[in-house]
């Protein structure tokens, strides 16, 4: 509570509420007070995919220091059907009489049904092999924390916040698959780095649903920003106009968000293709963050929209939703193994609060006790 107070004083003033529809407002805001922020960083993203040996991600600690939102308790709690699915076997795994091959089978089948992945489970039990071999351990109940700390390992590698550069405007495009949760998370995300200083705008580049923009400006109301929306139809015209409009008002952040699309119809792929260069024209090296946002229910279906829009797009980051109503959290751990890339938030529920920084640590306590 006292963390939230702090960052509301230290707060710039937002750009004026534009548009018409009155939206419900989550929580009444106590009148800002102080003026300029701190200067930010002038860092760039690192892109693609990630060096798995690169250590130099800034952990838990480092983003707590530095006064990002991260409460733990709300990751439990979020996480607590994945939790439930495998903290009882688990348990009963570890305290089994003995190590032996159907030992290791039983946690090879638990990972599996957990949406861990063939190739992440693989190598967390040669892990567990390795480790049983050199330490000489005999007993199961052992191998519970060395499980946790591999699984750890595994996931800091994917464990990189975004890193906002100084780009008049920084360039966020929003993709993925329907309704996994895109606008919804633009407008989480807004509310994150308004509470980071920044000014943010949106472009409403879903001209394909009936009601999206609508529904962004919902979100746009409840965190005060102005969404940039068209009659046209053109999503390029609409991310062409947010983008000069963020550029006019000094505004710091542009978030675009875009129709969802199947991995499967080429022809959308290539029109988001098509987005993506509308951007660079407008302003060079846009979007700085190409931010596919997976549901974590798909399960393992997700190493294949991450292929194929990486493959399309150049995915700079994940945001992985609904891991609130899911048991199926394993699948960060699949794509950390299979197709590294970084994570760079989690969807806990609907609310605008909802949304947390990736962390390797706190995600796997949260996965099993
Ligand atoms: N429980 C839960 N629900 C979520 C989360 N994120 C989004 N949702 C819900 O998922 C549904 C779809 O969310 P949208 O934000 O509309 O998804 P979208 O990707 O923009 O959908 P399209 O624009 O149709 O492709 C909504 O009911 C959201 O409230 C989450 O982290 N947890
Ligand atoms: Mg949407």
């Amino acid at each position: 509570m006292f963390e939230f107070l702090k960052k509301l004083v230290t707060k710039k003033p937002k750009p004026k509420k534009v548009v018409a529809k009155p939206a419900p407002k989550p929580k009444p805001k106590p009148k800002k007070v102080v003026a300029k922020p701190a200067p930010k960083p002038n860092k760039v993203l690192e892109n693609d995919l990630i060096n798995i040996n690169d250590t130099s991600s800034e952990d838990g600690a480092t983003q707590k220091k530095k006064g990002f939102f991260n409460f733990t308790e709300k990751i439990k709690e979020g996480l607590a059907k994945t939790r439930e699915k495998l903290t009882t076997p688990l348990s009963e795994l570890f305290s089994s009489q003995k190590i032996d091959e159907s030992f290791y089978d039983e946690l090879e089948m638990i990972l599996l049904t957990s949406d861990v992945g063939i190739s992440a489970t693989d190598y967390l039990i040669q892990r567990v092999k390795e480790a049983v071999a050199k330490k000489n351990i005999v007993e199961p109940q052992e191998l519970k924390s060395i499980l946790k700390n591999e699984l750890v390992e595994l996931l800091k590698a994917v464990e990189r916040p975004i890193k906002i550069s100084e780009n008049s405007p920084y360039v966020i495009m929003m993709v993925g698959v329907n309704g996994t949760g895109k606008t919804t998370t633009i407008g989480k995300l807004t509310k994150h780095l308004s509470d980071q200083n920044h000014s943010v705008l949106i472009a409403a580049g879903d001209t394909f649903r009936a009601a999206a923009a609508e529904q962004l400006q919902v979100w746009g109301d409840r965190n005060n920003v102005t969404v940039i929306s068209q009659e046209t139809g053109d999503p390029s015209a609409v991310v062409f106009d947010a983008i000069n409009s963020a550029k006019a008002k000094n505004i710091d952040i542009a978030i675009a968000d875009t129709a969802g699309r199947l991995p499967t119809q080429k022809h959308l792929i290539d029109e988001i293709a098509k987005i993506k260069k509308v951007m660079d024209k407008c302003h060079g090296g846009s979007p700085h963050e190409v931010l596919l946002v997976i549901d974590a229910n798909t399960g393992q279906n997700a190493i294949n929209q991450l292929k194929i829009f990486n493959e399309a797009l150049g995915i700079t980051g994940l945001v992985i939703t609904k891991l609130d109503g899911t048991a199926k959290g394993g699948v960060i751990a699949a794509i950390a193994k299979e197709i590294p890339t970084p994570i760079r938030f989690i969807g806990v529920g609907e609310g605008i609060d909802d949304l947390r920084i990736f962390n390797a640590k706190e995600y796997v306590d949260g996965m099993f006790t």
